[in-house]
């Protein structure tokens, strides 16, 4: 059986590592995680720290050690795509080509948008914040996730944007974080979505290891 090793951010903070885990959690396949403290300024950085797994300097990254061979996947996007393709017993992407390809396009819409909501409401896992002044832009992408999320619901009736969970909600699931931590007002059924992430063995277990960072005096 191949080795898994998610190398990730701090916890509290890192959102682009949420995802993955999310996804791995959801094979039920064993694996081991490597903490990284974020914002780490002196030796040993984050940075250097980091590149003694991957040269891109990013977390996260998926090791996979099998049959003597050792492959190094780097991004969010592509770990999850990998998990997906070697884990196809769990439908991480949904059977119907259409749906299939919605969903692809969720994905891709939240790993290269979204810069307002990421950069007003950065990921606090652990906390609750008040809701800051949302500038004009922000407000918009609250509004189109929001209308995604509930379109998706609406088409697909499932408990996850594509009926059950796949790549799509793994990609969200930073976001269903973000909008619990800053109590955006959001309509019934995107509520019982989130409640439902929020419900997962992984973001309890993320929820845990935050709350530890959070009581060691994360600031
Ligand atoms: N596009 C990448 C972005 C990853 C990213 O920006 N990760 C941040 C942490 S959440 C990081 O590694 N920062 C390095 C640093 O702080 O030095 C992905 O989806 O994995």
């Amino acid at each position: 059986m191949a080795r898994y090793t998610l190398i990730v951010g701090t916890r509290n903070w890192s959102s682009w590592s949420l995802r993955p885990f999310v996804a791995l959690m959801a094979t039920g396949a064993p694996f081991e995680t490597v903490d990284i403290r974020l914002r780490q300024t002196e030796a040993p950085t984050t940075r250097e720290q980091i590149l003694k797994y991957s040269p891109a300097g990013k977390v996260p990254i998926l090791k996979i050690e099998d049959a003597g061979a050792t492959l190094t996947v780097w991004d969010s996007l592509a770990i999850c795509e990998t998990i997906a393709e070697r884990h196809p017993e769990i439908g991480l992407w949904p059977d119907d080509p259409t749906a299939r390809a919605t969903a692809r396009s969720y994905a891709c819409e939240m790993h290269t948008g979204f810069v307002d909501v990421r950069d007003q409401l950065t990921l606090d896992f652990a906390r609750k914040q008040p809701l800051p002044e949302l500038r004009e832009d922000t407000k918009a992408q609250v509004a189109r996730i929001i209308a995604a999320w509930s379109d998706a619901l609406s088409t697909y009736k499932g408990d996850f944007l594509f009926g059950r969970l796949s790549v799509a909600d793994c990609m969200y699931a930073p976001v269903v974080s973000r909008f619990e931590t800053y109590g955006v007002d959001v309509p019934a059924p995107v509520r019982a979505y989130m409640d439902r992430v929020l419900a997962l063995p992984a973001m309890r277990e993320w929820g845990i290891a935050a709350q530890k960072e959070v009581a060691a005096g994360l600031v």
